[in-house]
C-alpha cells in the first residue's frame, strides 16, 4: 500500500479509494449518422424530428461538432438551425438505429469494468477500482477503451477519469470531443474551481441565476459558500450541491434504480379555460418529456394527464398504448385527447401535467435482438 493512503488512517477506518470511469460519447446521433455515410463526414450535421430540409417545425437532437462552430445546440427548434447554418445536413432521427449501435457500445464498456452503470444510450459509469492499480493505469485503460471504441464502431468518446461519478462525469465532458481526462484524487479541488456552477449536473438556468445573484459563479466560489443558506429551501438538494462543490460524492456505481415513470407539469400564472393556451402548454410539457425521454433511451407504453382545477379537484386519465412508442406524436396526440375529455367541466384549469410510464429501456430489451444484427 502507498504510504500516502495508509497516512492519518487506522486500518478500521481504512476505506478503499475508488476509482471512477464515465464515458460519454460524442455527438453520438450525429456521429453515427456521419459513420453509415462517410460522405457526411467533417461538415456540419444536424439530427433533429422533423427536419425537412431545415424546414420542418422539429427540434435539434444533437449536431456534429462542426455544426456545434456555428452556434447550433440541442433542443434548438430546426428552423433556427437553418438560419445558422443552411448547407448544414438535415437528417431525421433514426433511433432504431443508434440502439442498436449504442448496445454494442455498451457490450464492449461492460467488459472493462466490475461494476457497471448505462446512463440514457450514451453514456455509462464504471466502477474500475480492482481492475487497476492506480491513476496511472487508470488512464491506460481508458486509452484502452478509447482505442477499442475506434476501431470496432469508428466513433469517438470522450471519457474522465475521479475518485467518484460526479468527477468522473465533469471530467468526460472537459475535453470533449475525443477527450481523456483523468483527476488525481489530490487535484479534485484544484479541477473543479475554475469551473462554472452550470458544469455540476442538475444545476440549470435557474440555479445558475440565483447563484450568480449571490456572486457565486464557479465551483470554487460555491465551494467557499454555505450552499443551504445561499438557496432558500433547497434541502437536501442543497447539502448536495455543497458537497459537490468540494468534490465529494458517495453514490455507487449501479446505484440507480430504474426509473418507472417520467412525469412533467406546469402550473398557469393565471387559472384559464383557454383551449389554445392549454394545448400550447400540453404540447410544451410533451416536447420537454419526449427530449428527456429520447435522451434516456426509453420507450413508453402509458401516458397520462393530470389536470387540477381553480378549486383545486384534481383527476388524472391514462392512456395505454397497443405496443410501446418513443414518438413525440402520441404524446402530444393522446395528452390532447384527455384534455379533452376534462373541459367539458366548464371550470378553470388552475394545472396541467403528463406522466409517461411503462418505461422500457431499449438498450437493456434490444440486447438479444442485437444478436441478430
Ligand atoms: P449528449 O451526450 O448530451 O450529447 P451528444 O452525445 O450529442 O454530444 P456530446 O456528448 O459530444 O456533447 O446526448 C446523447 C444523445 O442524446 C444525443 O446524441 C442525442 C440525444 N439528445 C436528444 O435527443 N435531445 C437532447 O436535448 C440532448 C441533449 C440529447
Ligand atoms: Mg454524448
Amino acid at each position: 500500500m502507498e504510504p500516502r493512503q495508509a497516512f492519518g488512517e487506522n486500518s478500521a477506518t481504512l476505506k478503499k479509494r475508488r476509482i471512477v470511469l464515465h464515458v460519454d460519447m460524442d455527438s453520438f446521433f450525429a456521429s453515427v449518422e456521419a459513420r453509415e455515410d462517410p460522405s457526411l463526414k467533417g461538415l456540419p450535421v444536424v439530427v433533429g424530428a422533423d427536419p425537412k430540409g431545415g424546414r420542418g417545425r422539429g427540434v435539434v437532437s444533437t449536431c456534429s461538432y462542426e455544426a456545434r462552430e456555428f452556434g447550433i445546440r440541442s433542443g434548438m427548434p430546426i428552423s433556427r438551425a437553418y438560419k445558422l447554418c443552411p448547407q448544414a445536413a438535415f437528417l431525421p432521427v433514426n433511433m432504431a438505429l443508434y440502439r442498436r449501435v449504442s448496445a454494442r457500445v455498451m457490450r464492449i464498456l461492460r467488459r472493462y469494468a466490475d461494476k457497471f452503470e448505462q446512463v440514457g444510450l450514451d453514456e455509462a459509469f464504471m466502477d474500475i477500482s480492482d481492475r487497476v492499480k492506480g491513476y496511472e493505469e487508470a488512464r491506460e485503460l481508458a486509452s484502452e477503451i478509447k482505442r477499442e471504441i475506434g476501431e470496432k464502431e469508428r466513433l469517438t468518446c470522450s471519457v474522465g477519469v475521479g475518485p467518484n461519478k460526479f468527477v468522473a462525469k465533469v471530467a468526460s465532458d472537459f475535453e470533449k470531443p475525443d477527450g481523456l481526462t483523468v483527476v488525481d484524487p489530490d487535484k479534485v479541488e484544484e479541477f473543479l474551481a475554475p469551473l462554472p456552477v452550470r458544469k455540476i449536473p442538475g444545476v440549470g438556468r435557474k440555479t445558475e441565476m440565483a447563484l450568480r445573484k449571490m456572486k457565486v459563479r464557479t465551483i470554487g466560489e460555491l465551494a467557499q459558500r454555505d450552499v443551504q443558506s445561499l438557496l432558500a429551501r433547497s434541502g437536501r438538494w442543497g447539502r448536495r450541491l455543497g458537497l459537490l462543490a468540494r468534490g465529494v460524492d458517495e453514490s455507487e456505481v449501479e446505484g440507480r434504480r430504474e426509473r418507472r415513470s417520467l412525469g412533467g407539469e406546469h402550473t398557469f400564472e393565471e387559472d384559464t379555460d383557454d383551449v389554445e393556451i392549454l394545448h400550447r402548454a400540453v404540447d410544451e410539457i410533451s416536447e420537454k418529456l419526449h427530449e428527456v425521454s429520447t435522451k434516456a433511451g426509453y420507450s413508453f407504453k402509458t401516458i397520462s394527464l393530470k389536470i387540477r382545477f381553480e378549486d383545486f379537484e384534481t383527476h388524472t386519465r391514462s392512456k395505454t398504448l397497443d405496443s410501446p412508442a418513443s414518438d413525440l406524436k402520441p404524446i402530444k396526440k393522446v395528452s390532447r385527447n384527455l384534455l379533452k375529455e376534462f373541459l367539458r367541466s366548464g371550470k378553470k384549469v388552475r394545472l396541467v401535467g403528463i406522466r409517461l410510464s411503462n418505461l422500457t429501456r431499449l438498450g437493456k430489451s434490444q440486447k438479444h435482438m442485437e444478436e441478430f444484427f
